[in-house]
């Protein structure tokens, strides 16, 4: 196996064992096949011009499998194979019978599906990296491309959250939802030819403006899924969340499906039992709606790397909705449950139908240790800093930055993970100047979140705007505060520090490069599929550069000087 798709990749070159994550390398195989097989439907759907819901959800959610912590379970994988080469098979027959060409497959997919495990696991070969990365000409443009497929990914698994939350016409129109699958399908395309064709002229240049247009697509999804989460769930507004020892009988919500937890909330209300959010799922308690059921209580743990520490001290079960899922370990093994893309070999399934989880939670009587003091936080977490909320004050904020009481705004978050050297963005925050706010977002946040930055202008100095994808949040205050200020975003003493982990991340610094930001910092380890020529050129282009590690300060002094 090979695989670098996230931040934890071994020796930040790749892994070729066992994943760090510990996906075998038969589970990376079996995701290979089905990421190819993904964007073959893609490409037929491109050519077709369009497709029905079942392709399109075949899309999503394989896709959003293969990322980085969310599906180690083979079995669902040989499942989706399946699903996608029955709907390759028709679309091909579909195109032949209206005398339309079916476009040349990749070199790699085979013309059959086989049918055992073995025989799968042998086709997945030329799938994989390695193969891959012989088929185009160089290191730096092959990098580009995984980079383009990275963040198709990551936007791919928002999208599947968007609609997966069934929030109506009101959240966006069938139209803007046929443009969004028209581009996932055009980049799965040029994702099916790029890899099974050799380099052609210019081609650097047309992979880094493909992974813009991902960035640019990203963009759009990730404002759909906020318009969906605030149709469905109300508008978020600030709140203290606290993390008192939870109370049986008990559920446990990890990962960033808020329409899981929706459905979820009424059904255990009714058969009196509590719910706790862990890791992506704390901003459920700024809406509305979900704050509204009184079984919702506080928020239990940290970021996703701590929850083969914190669940066994969890008393009672846990449901994973989305990432990062780590392999479940020792006393909690028996207590957890995976839904939609997620999963994980013998573990239970639910999706609309809670009943059984319930169930367990309802039986669960062993006696979970209260751990020992420090090992999970009981604190008050200050949440629903979206853009609604800011915005409710952009006067303030305005009239700040006008006085001088608020000289920088800096974004620092995305993801967390396990590396010790991501306490850059913990020190970074701390040594802020108090002339500044803090936005965070996505996990990253509890590296954050612990420590006390302050006020400034009546709001806490550091604001947590959400999930990752609600770094759309961000980016509508940024574009709002410019227009008040009557100046551009570029002109704003704007400085971001983006901590990334997995595929979800790659969409947004997309996303953030498609907008033109300069001098991000991103780290704490740089992509193992970003070559030293590839970061030059977005260095060149964009300031994009790595975090200096242990030297934050050095860091912080150039971006107050807006280097
Ligand atoms: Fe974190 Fe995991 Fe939200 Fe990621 S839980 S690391 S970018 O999946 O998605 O921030
Ligand atoms: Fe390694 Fe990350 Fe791939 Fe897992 S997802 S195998 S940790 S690169």
């Amino acid at each position: 196996m090979m695989c670098f798709q996230c931040e934890q990749t071994n020796a930040g070159k790749g892994c070729t064992t066992t994943g760090v994550c510990k996906k075998s390398p038969q589970t990376s195989g079996l995701q290979d096949l089905t990421i190819l097989h993904a964007l073959r439907l893609c490409q037929l759907a491109h050519v077709e011009g369009g497709a029905e819901a079942a392709v399109r959800d075949l899309v999503l959610e394989p896709l959003f499998a293969t990322l980085t912590n969310v599906n180690f379970d083979d079995a669902r994988f040989e499942q989706y194979l399946k699903d996608l080469a029955a709907h390759i098979a028709q679309l091909e027959a579909r195109l032949k019978a209206g005398g339309q060409a079916v476009p040349a497959a990749p070199k790699a997919l085979p013309a059959k599906l086989p049918e055992t495990k073995q025989e799968l696991l042998a086709a997945a070969e030329p799938a994989g990296l390695l193969a891959r990365s012989a088929e185009v000409a160089n290191e730096d443009l092959f990098g580009v491309i995984e980079m383009c497929a990275y963040g198709l990914k990551g936007t791919c698994a928002y999208f599947y959250h968007a609609e997966h939350l069934l929030a109506g016409d009101a959240a966006y129109s069938e139209s803007e939802r046929t443009e969004v699958y028209k581009e996932i399908f055009r980049l799965g395309n040029y994702l099916a030819e790029v890899n099974s064709t050799t380099a052609k002229e210019n081609a650097l240049g047309v992979a880094l403006g493909e992974c813009l247009a991902v960035g640019a697509l990203n963009l759009k999804v990730m404002k759909m899924l906020d318009s969906a989460h605030t149709t469905l769930l109300g508008t978020p507004t600030p709140v203290e969340v606290t993390q008192e020892q939870p109370e049986s009988p008990a559920i446990l919500v990890s990962g960033h499906d808020l329409a899981v937890l929706h459905r979820l909330l009424p059904q255990a209300e009714k058969q009196k039992v509590n719910v706790y959010t862990h890791g992506e799922m704390l901003p459920a308690h700024s809406y509305p709606k979900l704050r509204k059921f009184e079984n919702l209580k506080g928020h239990f743990g940290t970021h996703w790397g701590n929850q083969q520490k914190e669940f066994r001290h969890f008393p009672g079960v846990i449901l994973m909705t989305s990432n990062c899922m780590m392999p479940p370990v020792g006393k909690y093994r028996d207590r957890i449950w995976t839904c939609g893309p997620v999963g994980f070999d013998k573990i239970p399934q639910v999706e609309d139908d809670f009943s059984a989880l319930i169930q367990q939670a309802l039986e669960f009587k062993d006696s979970v240790p209260v751990p020992r003091s420090g090992v999970i936080p009981h604190r008050k977490l200050q949440v629903g800093f979206g853009h609604a909320a800011v915005l409710g004050v952009a006067d303030k904020v305005v009239e700040a930055i006008q006085s001088g009481a608020l000289k920088h705004v800096f974004v620092i978050g995305g993801c967390d993970g396990t590396e010790n050297s991501r306490s850059y963005f913990t020190d970074l925050a701390a040594d802020t100047p108090q002339d500044s706010i803090i936005l965070t977002l996505g996990c990253g946040k509890f590296r954050l979140n612990g420590h006390d930055h302050g006020t400034l202008a009546g709001l806490p100095r550091l604001l947590d705007v959400g999930q990752c994808n609600d770094a759309y949040g961000a980016v509508v205050i940024a574009t709002k505060l410019a227009e008040a200020l009557k100046c551009t975003v570029h002109d704003l003493p704007l400085h971001f520090a983006v901590s990334w982990f997995e595929q979800k991340a790659v969409a947004v610094l997309l996303t953030l490069l498609h907008l033109n930001l300069k001098n991000i910092r991103l780290g704490p380890a740089l992509p193992g599929f970003i070559t030293p020529n590839v970061l030059k050129v977005l260095n060149e282009k964009f300031g994009l550069k790595p975090a200096r590690l242990h030297e934050e300060d050095v860091d912080l002094a150039e971006m107050l000087k807006g280097e």
